[in-house]
């Protein structure tokens, strides 16, 4: 399959180059893209030197059944800002400043966490991910929200008057969940569509605080300047990156 091939690929350079034998907690991220990042670190023998920090509870399960060493955030000694060596993780789109749309697996609260106390934050994504300029043209499928469950309303009808969305949605569980997807932290998430911006005048970085100061939201998929480096794998193996 290209696109497996296509991730695996990415996961595979994305560890080779950048994992270090003196790194000591390596963030795990969450999504189909990280699992070929477990599958690369399981097969050095240096993996087993690392401690690892999930993400999500498929993060975890990830790092478990592959016998690597889990601990979690709040069993860590956050005594700096960065604590974590590094962090590899998945996206939704990547644009040319290296901002990232995330939250696909409705993980993004955790994920930004970890990629915040990390030194190396390093996307993995096949080549569906990268889009050809800035995410403010972009952002076309949505970007998602996470908001406590008694907000979502609420916080809908801010986005859609004072932000003039052109359409929020409450993700919903669809077949194997009725009712809205639940978060791994019993939260809801938004998606929230705001259609074409004027890249020129557009203030990503003032937007994102905006939608944050609304009351209820817990965290945005706008992943700001946070990631160092984001690998592209394509359908033939091969793998662009940038930084
Ligand atoms: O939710 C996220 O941000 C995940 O990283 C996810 O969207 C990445 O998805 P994929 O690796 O399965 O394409």
């Amino acid at each position: 399959d290209p696109l497996e091939q296509a991730k695996r690929a990415a996961a595979y350079k994305a560890v080779d180059e950048n994992i270090s034998l003196n790194y000591k907690y390596v963030g795990i991220g969450s999504g189909s893209t990280v699992v070929y990042i477990v599958e690369r670190l399981s097969q050095l023998p240096l993996s087993k030197n690392f401690i690892y920090v999930p993400t999500s509870f498929q993060s975890k399960k990830l790092i478990l059944d592959s016998g690597l060493r889990l601990s979690n955030v709040d069993d860590i000694n956050i005594d700096s800002d960065h604590v974590l060596d590094i962090t590899f993780d998945g996206a939704d789109e990547v644009d040319t400043s290296l901002n990232c749309i995330k939250g696909g697996g409705a993980c993004l609260f955790q994920e930004k966490l970890i990629a915040s106390l990390s030194k190396n934050f390093i996307i993995v994504a096949d080549y569906r991910k990268k889009s050809p300029s800035y995410l403010g043209v972009n952002w076309l499928k949505g970007i998602p929200i996470e908001v406590v469950p008694m907000a979502w309303s609420k916080i809908r009808n801010d986005l859609l008057n004072k932000f003039s969305a052109n359409k929020v949605t409450l993700r919903q569980g669809g077949v194997n969940k009725a009712g809205p997807v639940v978060t791994d932290n019993g939260n809801f998430i938004l998606d929230v569509e705001f259609g074409i911006l004027d890249v020129d005048s557009f203030d990503l970085l003032k937007f994102n605080q905006q939608i944050k100061n609304l009351v209820g939201v817990v965290e945005t998929g706008l992943f700001i300047s946070m990631a160092k480096k984001a690998y592209f794998g394509h359908g033939d193996g091969s793998v662009s990156s940038i930084s």
